[in-house]
């Protein structure tokens, strides 16, 4: 049994996950999950990047000590990952303990190495790519070409890495080792910029106080990146647990998106070499999802929400389409549209249809799965497809060809489908002469489940379990590839499972998945928000304001006074309702005279044309307590 360390970059918690993230986790998560069924042992990381002077920023800006903003959205990663069932063995935070002392351990590693020395850095630095810019990288403003916001002139005395002196080792270590940097584009582009040569890369900061200290002089902390790659080797054990560490480094696989690649491809493996330790045997850039040709951005609303997608079609739609829509290594644009045709062609389609044609044939015609006692013409076609279709897929998995992959599998799919119409094995149940005919056929359209059911495990952990149900298996992936090998261990007469549609066909004018974002011009900021104050308040009393059957006033305590409110809610609350209950104020409001009585502030409330719901605070709390 070999061994496979996968990991992916550990993302920024700057603000909580999105599609690009969950794109490249996804990913990861299926070569994991391959590598497992091809009998490895397999570690799979991801995690978060917490610390340097972006989230430091973004921390100050949400009123929140710095630790525990980044606990709130380490949180969401973790939930979002939990969401798209991911498998990961660890999750890495840069903020752990044992995190921190690796990297010092490694800081310490290359100083000792000769290869750290202080100087002085001018420069373009962008914060949210925490990376300098040369001039010519710039657009004619100064913005960064990632997020092209404006970059900030940084003047300091660091530390250094001697990246320089690595320059001919790497150039020597890709070109020796063609798969080293995937796909073949992104090679070509490492290989131009060694080609041009390399400059001495800064790796601390005196103003950023989030981050791990330089163990050499605490009064400066070490740079983001280097922080950040180091979690491939903490995780394992770096300074910490040498037998883990020795069982995965090197890793397999870095996945990464593209623009981050030198960081992976230069910086990482010059460190290492430094270090003395071995370099990753594999790095794979992905390409970069735009949605209707536009690139992502929440201050645009232009996103694709994750969330919206997963409750409204269930998780493997979601994990199928993003890996069979677009070539791993090549930009991909999304469009709701392309994901509906997807859904409805491959998966309510194909994929449901066969399973629902074969269950439903089999329980008719036979209580439980049928003797295969009849060969006949197509069978052996099927069965010799179905060994070459995994080996096919399996090595295109290995390449990270996702879609490719698929559209092997699905290949298959649809040949049974096919056989399905060839052989009409409804009509040779029907007569007692070639009932074990159809017994037979229908026998090899449970076997090609079960097949399709251990390929699309990667891809599709869910779907596959309750495939393996309904044909008469456990509902747990109890197999690995080892079971590809041969065609027919599926046994007959085991009972069948209930069937049940795997996914529903989307009416089109239905599907509205996105939810409509603001506009940038109607977006506020935190500070913004945070001149409302909003306040728990509890209703002392109530009663109709006379002359309108609209109106109630209030009586409501905010701990520190009691305020008179008149709020248009009568039609759908009564007065005896609302006493005792704890609504929310905006107290700062300027008051206003309505119908001749004062308000002093203003319930929330959501209103429609059916009437109105007051927010009402789900448990007890003291009046006055802020909302946020
Ligand atoms: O760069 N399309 O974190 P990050 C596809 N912390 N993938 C996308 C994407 C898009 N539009 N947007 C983001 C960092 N990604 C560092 C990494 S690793 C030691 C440190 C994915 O939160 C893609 O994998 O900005 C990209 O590399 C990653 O998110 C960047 O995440």
């Amino acid at each position: 049994m070999g061994k496979f360390y996968v990991t992916t970059p550990i993302y920024y918690v700057n603000a909580p996950p999105h599609i690009g993230h969950a794109y490249t986790t996804m990913a990861a998560d299926v070569v994991a999950r391959h590598r497992r069924l091809a009998g490895d042992d397999v570690f799979f990381l991801t995690g978060t990047d917490e610390h340097g002077q972006n989230i430091e920023r973004i921390a100050k800006e949400h009123g929140m000590p710095e630790q525990k903003y980044c606990d709130m959205i380490a949180a969401e990663f973790k939930r979002m990952w939990g969401k798209l069932n991911i498998s990961n063995d660890y999750f890495i935070r840069t903020t752990d303990e044992r995190h921190m002392r690796a990297v010092q351990k490694f800081f310490r590693a290359i100083y000792e190495a000769g290869d750290i020395y202080k100087g002085h850095y001018e420069g373009w630095y962008c914060v949210r790519c925490e990376r300098f810019y040369d001039e010519d990288e710039l657009d004619e403003d100064k913005n960064c070409p990632i997020h092209g916001l404006p970059v900030e002139w940084v003047k300091e005395e660091n530390y250094f890495f001697a990246l320089s002196k690595y320059r001919d080792r790497l150039l020597k270590h890709i070109e020796e080792n063609p798969d080293f940097i995937q796909p073949e584009s992104r090679r070509n582009e490492v290989l131009s910029l060694l080609e041009e040569g390399l400059e001495d890369v800064s790796i601390s900061r005196s103003t950023v106080k989030w981050g791990v200290p330089v163990p050499i002089d605490p009064s400066q902390t070490i740079y983001v990146w280097m922080d950040a790659l180091c979690n491939y080797i903490s995780a394992i054990g770096y300074g910490d647990d040498e037998e883990t560490f020795k069982r995965y480094w090197p890793a397999d696989l870095h996945l990464i998106g593209k623009e981050i690649l030198r960081f992976h491809a230069i910086m990482w493996p010059a460190m290492l070499m430094s270090a003395g330790l071995p370099l990753p045997r594999r790095i794979f850039a992905h390409g970069w999802l735009t949605k209707e040709g536009k690139k992502l951005s929440k201050t645009t609303g232009n996103i694709i929400d994750i969330d919206g997608l997963v409750e409204r079609f269930g998780v493997d739609p979601v994990r199928y389409f993003f890996l069979r829509e677009f070539s791993f290594g090549k930009d991909g644009d999304y469009t709701d549209q392309a994901f509906i045709t997807r859904y409805n062609a491959d998966l309510a389609n194909d994929l449901g249809n066969l399973l629902n044609r074969t269950l439903g044939l089999a329980r008719k015609h036979f209580d439980s799965v049928p003797h295969p006692s009849r060969p006949g013409e197509h069978d052996d076609e099927i069965r010799d497809m179905a060994i070459e279709t995994h080996r096919l897929s399996a090595e295109k998995l290995d390449r990270l060809a996702f879609d490719e992959a698929l559209e092997t599998i699905w290949n298959f799919v649809r040949r049974l489908n096919k056989y399905i119409q060839q052989t009409e094995p409804w009509r040779l149940a029907a007569e007692e002469g070639t009932r074990d005919r159809a017994g037979t056929i229908i026998y090899n359209c449970l076997e090609g489940l079960r097949f399709i059911s251990v390929m699309i495990y990667p891809f599709m952990p869910e779907t596959s379990l309750k495939i393996r149900e309904q044909i008469g298996l456990r509902g747990e992936m109890d197999e690995d590839y080892s079971s590809l090998e041969s065609w027919g261990r599926l046994k007959p007469g085991l009972p069948l499972g209930e069937p049940k549609p795997l996914f529903p066909r989307i009416k089109v004018e239905r599907a509205t998945p996105q939810p409509t974002k603001p506009k940038e011009e109607a977006m506020i900021t935190i500070e913004d928000f945070r001149k409302l104050d909003l306040r728990a308040a509890k209703v002392l009393e109530a009663e109709r304001v006379e002359g309108t059957d609209r109106l109630l006033k209030l009586v409501v305590d905010i701990g520190t006074e009691r305020r008179q409110v008149v709020a248009g809610i009568a039609q759908s609350y009564s007065p005896e309702e609302l006493v005792g209950k704890t609504l929310v104020l905006v107290a700062n409001l300027k008051p206003a005279k309505i119908r001749g009585i004062e308000s002093q502030g203003m319930i929330l409330a959501a209103e429609s044309k059916e009437g109105c719901a007051v927010v009402i605070l789900d448990r007890d709390i003291p009046p006055g307590t802020r909302v946020r």
